[in-house]
């Protein structure tokens, strides 16, 4: 893989964060993806959401597939572990990791190729499961890596760059992530940074599975007239649902709004969504309304964005499965081992 570092040097005055940070110790290296790419939109996005949620980069993990999407890890905080894995298996490397260590912030990368072809099931799986991390779908509706093929979210009848018409149905991965039980489903546009920006904020402080399809044109392969991920149709027809302000727990809260237009969900850590309803009949903490919503602007030819779904009080994998707080590496031989009378009577229970 290309890599391009880029020079370490700030310019004292750049504004740093509450750890003394500033936002270029959050890039990554150049990216070498095409110029006007989505992805690049989404990276800077998740570089600001880093920053001002002030956290430390050595406790960030992440994690990809393959694709062009899946090389941006490359491009945003260098400091962070990470793991770029095979194509369509980032969800079982990260939620092994998560198993093992449970004190990181992971954040996965992926594409609609990846996760929506060869690694549905593994997507569905870590959703299902409740794995904590942030779990982004960066969406072109084509393999971008490959150069251009139809992938599982194309619409039907939506055309390739030469013209030739989509004739298989889409798979709407918001969808699938509500109806297995994602706690934080979101959808946004590489486009709209002041929509992504909190959104990306509020997932990585959500304690359980955020899921966000975030619709990010190829412009080598899928920006043309006929396709449904290009830039001019999701500003056409895109019908933001709310409008979402994250606060961290440490910020005071302003009240500049007129009563009764914005509602405040707390999460688990304390940190306030503030979200400003823009539709009238949507629901973000009804999943089934949610979802029958979904699939009517869907079939209108909408693309609804958004936070679409949270649930403040979700319990993920390590609540299920009553794990140890501590990371796995840090466990001695006497939590490993509890002894041969302890094995004894374990061997005794299942005679
Ligand atoms: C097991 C395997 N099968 C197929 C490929 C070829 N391949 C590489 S990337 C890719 C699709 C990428 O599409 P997507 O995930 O949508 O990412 P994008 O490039 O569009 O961001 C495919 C099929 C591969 N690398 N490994
Ligand atoms: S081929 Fe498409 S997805 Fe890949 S870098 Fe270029 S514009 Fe982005
Ligand atoms: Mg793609």
């Amino acid at each position: 893989m290309t890599y391009l570092p880029k020079p370490k040097l700030h310019h004292p005055s750049l504004p740093t964060n509450g750890l003394g940070l500033t936002r270029r110790d959050y890039e990554g290296s150049v990216s070498t993806l095409c110029a006007g790419c989505g992805h690049d939109s989404i990276s800077a996005a998740i570089v600001q959401a880093c920053f001002d949620l002030d956290l430390p980069p050595h406790r960030i993990a992440k994690l990809s597939g393959i694709g062009c999407s899946s090389k941006t890890p490359d491009y945003f905080v260098a400091p962070a572990h990470g793991f770029n894995s095979v194509h369509g298996r980032m969800p079982s490397v990260l939620t092994g990791a998560n198993l093992a260590n449970r004190e990181l912030i992971y954040l996965g990368v992926s594409g609609d190729g990846d996760s929506a072809s060869i690694g549905l099931g593994q997507f569905a799986h870590s959703v299902r499961r409740g794995v904590n991390m942030v779990y982004i779908v960066e969406n072109n509706g084509v393999y971008g890596l490959t150069k251009g093929q139809f992938s599982a979210t194309s619409d039907r009848g939506s055309k390739s760059r030469r013209g030739v018409e989509n004739p298989d149905e889409p798979i709407d991965l918001v969808s699938m992530a509500l109806l297995l039980g994602a706690t934080f489903v979101g959808r946004s546009f590489s486009g709209d940074k002041a929509q992504l920006v909190p959104l990306i904020k509020a997932a990585l402080l959500h304690k359980c599975a955020a899921f966000i399809d975030c619709i990010s044109p190829c412009v080598a392969f899928n920006n043309h007239l006929g396709s449904t991920k290009s830039f001019d149709y999701v500003r056409e027809h895109n019908e933001t649902v709310n409008r979402l302000d994250f606060i961290t727990s440490r910020e005071p809260i302003t009240a500049d709004y007129a009563p009764g237009t914005v509602e405040t969900v707390e999460q688990h850590d304390g940190s306030i969504l503030r979200l400003r309803k823009l539709s009238a009949d949507f629901d973000p903490h009804d999943r089934i309304s949610a979802l029958n919503y979904l699939g009517e602007r869907q079939a209108a030819g909408e693309v609804v964005t958004g936070l679409l779904y949270v649930d403040s009080e979700p319990h993920d994998l390590h609540d299920h499965l009553n794990t140890v707080d501590a990371p796995l590496n840090t466990l001695g031989e006497a939590e490993l081992c509890p002894g041969s009378a302890a094995l004894a009577k374990l061997n005794a229970s299942l005679r």
